[in-house]
């Protein structure tokens, strides 16, 4: 199978982040990289698709602050990495922002998504993974893997969070709607929901969203993932939320998988796109679900059994010890 990364992806490397009240170190690091790199062996480098592809998803205005909030933060005379410490709730009118405090508010929606020296370059360059992986099945391999790091799938089309800047996978499924694929699937497996992804095709017809996940009530992020949220309008119907209680081993997660593969295929989808966190590993830091690593195989399998061109995408995973074998056990499922 072909894996595709680039080494400018370790670029993003915040050194703190904001859990439970107290600074910690940032759980997202380089590090998950290299671990994933150990097991998978070599992988290819993208070729480089320019923003075109990143603009389907997300608005000018987010990607010129992302590309300049880090310099702008340092201009004003800071250390460290860019955090924002106000968040618009009440309005999101549109006024003349100058500072980057009010930036970093107006385009994020949490605390744990700092932006350090290279996270343009290294989330610019984990979009472009996914789309060499995109593109590779859409040239008629069955699977492919992009090692998406940092993640995507917490951000919207003008907001970052939950360790994610750029949307891999909705650039990924926005760059095969461009290329004529007319109805394409996202299955999103990591522990938390993706609430970016829903909110960019909420009210899409043509881009399915099923996720399976940590229930809202309990985790992370909390607002958005409920079974409830269906989609709107010409979306309405497209977005199947599967929320899971703390503690959920993989015979309740096969149940899960199960109905979200159904709706996938009466949807008649010609690709599909999986968002793959391990953070649902039993040994996960920050997460509360039991799957063991044999069990990512079973899951990849069944996945796989679908019959749809693949494009795995990595989402989150913070067990480093254990996360390559957990990558290599649902890719060997295909
Ligand atoms: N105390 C992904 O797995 N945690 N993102 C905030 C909670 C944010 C996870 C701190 C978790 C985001 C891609
Ligand atoms: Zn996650």
């Amino acid at each position: 199978m072909r894996i595709f990364w680039d080494d400018r992806q370790r670029l993003h490397a915040p050194a703190m982040e904001l859990h439970n009240g107290g600074f910690v170190p940032f759980a997202e690091t380089p590090v998950r990289a290299d671990a994933i790199l150990a097991v998978l062996g070599p992988a290819e480098a993208p070729p480089d698709l320019g923003e075109a592809p990143l603009r389907r998803v997300h608005s000018d205005d987010y990607l010129r602050f992302l590309r300049t909030a880090h310099a702008a933060w340092r201009a004003a005379g800071r250390d460290g990495d860019a955090a924002g410490y106000v968040w618009p709730v009440v309005r999101r009118r549109p006024t003349r922002l100058a500072r980057i405090d009010a930036l970093l508010g107006r385009y994020s929606y949490d605390a744990s998504t700092p932006v350090a020296a290279g996270t343009w370059e290294a989330a610019y360059w984990s979009t472009q993974s996914a789309l060499a992986a995109t593109g590779a099945v859409l040239d008629g391999a069955p699977t492919a893997f992009a090692l998406c790091r940092p993640p995507g799938h917490h951000c919207g089309a003008d907001y970052m969070g939950g360790y994610c800047y750029l949307n891999a996978g909705a650039v990924a499924a926005e760059a095969a709607v461009a290329a004529g694929v007319r109805r394409v699937a996202i299955l999103d497996i990591d522990y938390h929901h993706g609430n970016g992804t829903q909110d960019i095709f909420y009210a899409r017809g043509d881009v399915l969203f099923v996720s399976i996940h940590a229930d809202p009530a309990t985790d992370y992020p909390f607002y958005w993932g409920h079974a409830d949220e269906t989609g709107e309008g010409e979306g309405e119907g497209a977005t199947l939320n599967l929320p899971l209680p703390r503690g959920t081993a993989i015979a309740t997660y096969e149940r899960a998988l199960e109905t979200a593969l159904e709706r996938i295929a009466t949807f008649g989808a010609e690709l599909l796109v999986c968002s793959y966190g391990a953070d649902t590993f039993v040994g996960d830091p920050i997460s509360f679900f039991a799957l063991e690593t044999a069990d990512y195989a079973a899951i990849g399998r069944r996945i796989a059994a679908v019959g749809l061109p693949t494009a795995v995408l990595m989402e989150g995973g913070y067990a480093v010890d254990t996360l390559g074998a957990n990558v290599a056990a649902l890719l060997s499922g295909f």
